[in-house]
């Protein structure tokens, strides 16, 4: 597990039975000094639509993290999505996942797609990129830090036991209307999709009569018009 140093040097703090170091007559509790882990590592990709090159030669690794404080260490660092130029995406995946279709984990998969009018991207496109971010891990590991460590591993993340069918987000950058999307790994778990679907609809504040779509990314790499047939709906 990742840690921080200690505050204080070890020479001058003794162990204590609880776990805490004693620090002249302070106790200084491993909750100070310990990064708060994640059920996973993740990767963030960056895309920048160069068009001299592939699809996937512009496709870049920006970096990785698997605790609380790195994720937030990373997000304050980085552009926020209504700065980037259109044509460019982040990519938020499970390390060991690329960010495509063709992957293992994601080539029998799907996208809950929400499309963001161009006023959106002003109004809403940043905040419902980090919900969907938080969504994945930190939403939990943030109400983890209230509850007491033993119970620490009870506690699921937020798509409670479907959570292993996420693979990732992606927000799109697009002048005719931003793009954010969950992506699963299996359009037939119909259960794990549509359970990821209406959390993730409740999470963005959706209102109940706004539908989002699920599509195959099979459906995605073949369409022929501008839409794809939708799999679900909520
Ligand atoms: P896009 O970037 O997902 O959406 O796909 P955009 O730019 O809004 O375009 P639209 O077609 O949805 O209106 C743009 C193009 O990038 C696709 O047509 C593919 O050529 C390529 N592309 C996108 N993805 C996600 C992939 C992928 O996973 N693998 C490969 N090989 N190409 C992809």
């Amino acid at each position: 597990m990742a840690t921080a140093e200690p505050e204080s040097s070890p020479s001058s703090s003794h162990p204590v039975e609880d776990g805490s170091e004693e620090v002249g007559q302070e106790l200084v509790s491993p909750e100070a000094y310990i990064k708060h882990p994640l059920q996973n590592r993740w990767s963030l990709w960056f895309f920048k639509n160069d068009k001299s090159k592939t699809w996937q030669a512009n496709l870049r690794l920006i970096s990785k993290f698997d605790t609380v404080e790195d994720f937030w260490a990373l997000y304050n660092h980085i552009q926020l999505s209504s700065n980037l130029m259109s044509g460019c995406d982040y990519s938020l995946f499970k390390d060991g996942i690329e960010p495509m279709w063709e992957d293992e984990r994601n080539k029998r998969g799907g996208r809950w797609l929400v499309t963001l009018n161009k006023q959106q991207r002003r109004l809403d496109l940043d905040r419902f990129w980090l919900e969907t971010t938080k969504l994945n891990h930190i939403m939990t590991a943030l109400l983890l830090l209230s509850i007491p460590p033993q119970l620490l591993c009870l506690v699921g993340e937020a798509f409670d036991d479907y959570s292993d069918d996420v693979c990732g987000a992606v927000v799109n950058v697009r002048n005719k209307g931003d793009k954010i999307a969950v992506w699963t790994a299996n359009y037939e778990n119909r259960e794990a999709v549509t359970h990821i679907g209406r959390v993730y609809k409740e999470r963005l504040g959706l209102p109940s009569k706004m539908t989002i779509g699920y599509q195959s990314h099979a459906d995605t790499a073949t369409k022929s018009g501008s839409t794809t047939k939708n799999k679900f709906v909520v």
